[in-house]
């Protein structure tokens, strides 16, 4: 762990700065904020915060940063962003213990989530050469139409616990080869693993001489307000829950600034009666289990067509009850903790609701008796329509519900606030074409035989209805770093109107 540490640069004995304004502010003095070990309790190291007066050095650093880093040409851009897939590759097994020891996911998903750092990356890289305008045929005689898009300024990022880096990178890669500036408010659970990316990537930055276009400003809601209500921010990217981002949303609206909103998800899995069970049960451990119930994309509901539920529930309690918790950083731990004592809380009301409400806990559901947040994932036969199951307890939770068939499951699948992922686990293509159609999932992500998280970087990441709307990392999300110009030239000695006027 030691070894980790040191290779990040982070000595942890005493607090280290959480503030980069075109270098670390040696002593911000917005307060301190204390990591946790989720796995033991006990505090991993401290981050010095920033104050409002260490806000504004970092607003002017990154506007002069990207003063000049919009004039780099967009593939030198991507080349920077190159060299930072690399850096990363090199420390990919030291962030991910770092992220491991700060938010308690097992190494492995801790790996993998480094993995997506550099797989945007490349991704990033090849998209420097590709942000493609259209050209378009002009009414008028003599003119031609195109489109180009410039880089739009600062863009801040808001990042939660359970991605406390890749979401950082979804954003900030892009930005970069948008040729934006980027100032980062991290998670108050995982600023350390936030100071360690901002190292990383700050030697590369300055090694290669550019402009310093990643600022950190670690802090409480207050810095979030900050970034929200800044009209020097044209786009606030905020990753969380569906009340952090509505209060995110609203607050940039009021300056009619951009918002991308990555909230909260209430994820389905439709299993009907032909399904392969052993996809099933592998879908369903990771989707649930994984990440302890706490990725956006955690899989919260199954949906099993009356056949098949008896016998999937029999062998998902035997599953669950097999589970290997414990220490996320040794080999074998399935499961680590939860992220905190509320958390924990938090999982057990929603059970103790559920119970209320007419629902049967099968299995699991516990606080486990050691030091550190964790509990036995817990699965739950419920009604159709239990209320407490519209809700996302960030947490393992997976209420099963059994129904008729397709049309039920879609029915009720959609029928929550959330709308971000959803899969369908059949052998009949009509169904699967059906629950993909424009009547069937309403969610962004919609799979076919395999589950709701775990999404590539490839495909724009994001949801419908409380889950804000946003689409980051890949496909055509770059649009959202950028701003749209539409150009129309007269190369002719006359000057037509469009739309046929005559003026004069
Ligand atoms: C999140 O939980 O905020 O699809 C993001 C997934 C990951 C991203 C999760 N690629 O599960």
């Amino acid at each position: 762990m030691q070894s980790s540490l040191v290779s990040l640069g982070l000595d942890l004995a005493s607090p280290v700065s959480g503030v980069y304004a075109a270098d670390w502010v040696a002593a911000p003095s917005g307060g301190e904020i204390v990591s946790i070990d989720p796995s033991t309790g006990q505090r991993l190291g401290a981050v010095l915060t920033a104050s409002a007066a260490d806000y504004e050095r970092v607003m002017v650093a990154a506007a002069e940063a990207h003063e000049a880093w919009r004039r780099v040409p967009a593939p030198v851009r991507g080349d920077l962003v190159r060299l930072i897939g690399n850096a990363l590759r090199a420390k990919k097994k030291d962030l991910a213990t770092l992220i491991t020891l700060e938010t308690g996911k097992i190494l492995p998903e801790a790996e993998g989530e480094v993995q997506e750092m550099i797989d945007i990356a490349d991704f990033a890289v090849g998209l420097s050469r590709q942000l493609y305008g259209r050209a378009m045929h002009s009414e008028r005689v003599a003119h031609r139409m195109l489109e180009q898009w410039h880089p739009l300024g600062v863009v801040g990022v808001l990042s939660a616990f359970n991605f406390p880096a890749a979401v950082w990178s979804w954003n900030a890669l892009l930005a970069a080869v948008c040729g934006d500036s980027v100032v980062w408010k991290p998670s108050e659970e995982a600023p350390l693993t936030a100071v360690a990316v901002t190292r990383i990537v700050n030697e590369v930055v300055r090694a290669a001489g550019h402009p310093p276009i990643f600022a950190l400003v670690a802090g409480g809601r207050d810095v979030g307000g900050w970034l929200a209500a800044d009209r020097r921010v044209p786009l606030v990217s905020a990753t969380g829950s569906t009340a952090m981002g509505r209060a995110v949303g609203e607050t940039v609206a009021r300056r009619l600034g951009r918002s991308l909103l990555e909230l909260g998800g209430n994820n389905a899995i439709i299993v009907l009666r032909d399904a392969d069970p052993e996809l099933v049960m592998r879908a369903v451990l990771f989707g649930a289990v994984g990440t302890a119930g706490q990725r956006c994309t955690t899989t919260r509901r199954l949906f099993v067509e009356r056949g098949m539920a008896k016998e999937l529930t029999q062998r998902l309690v035997q599953a669950y009850e097999r589970v290997p918790i414990g220490n996320p950083l040794d080999a074998g731990t399935l499961m680590g903790p939860l992220i905190h004592a509320r958390a924990v809380d938090t999982m057990m009301a929603a059970l103790a609701t559920a119970r209320a409400q007419g629902a049967e806990i099968l299995t699991g559901g516990t606080r486990v008796d050691r030091a550190g947040y964790f509990v036995t994932p817990a699965l739950v036969r419920a009604p159709l329509g239990l209320p407490i199951a519209r809700e996302e307890t960030f947490a393992p939770i997976l209420y099963v519900f059994e129904v008729e068939g397709l049309a039920e499951a879609v029915a009720h699948q959609n029928d929550v606030p959330q709308g971000l992922s959803s899969a369908i686990f059949t052998r009949d293509l009509r169904a699967a074409e059906r629950f993909l159609s424009a009547t069937g999932s309403d969610c962004g992500i919609a799979n076919v035989n395999l589950g709701t998280s775990g999404a590539e970087i490839g495909g724009a990441f994001g949801g419908e209805k409380d889950t804000g709307g946003g689409r980051e990392s890949g496909s055509d999300s770059w649009k959202a770093y950028m701003r749209r110009q539409t150009t129309t030239i007269n190369f002719g000695d006359e000057l037509p109107l469009a739309q046929g006027i005559r003026f004069g």
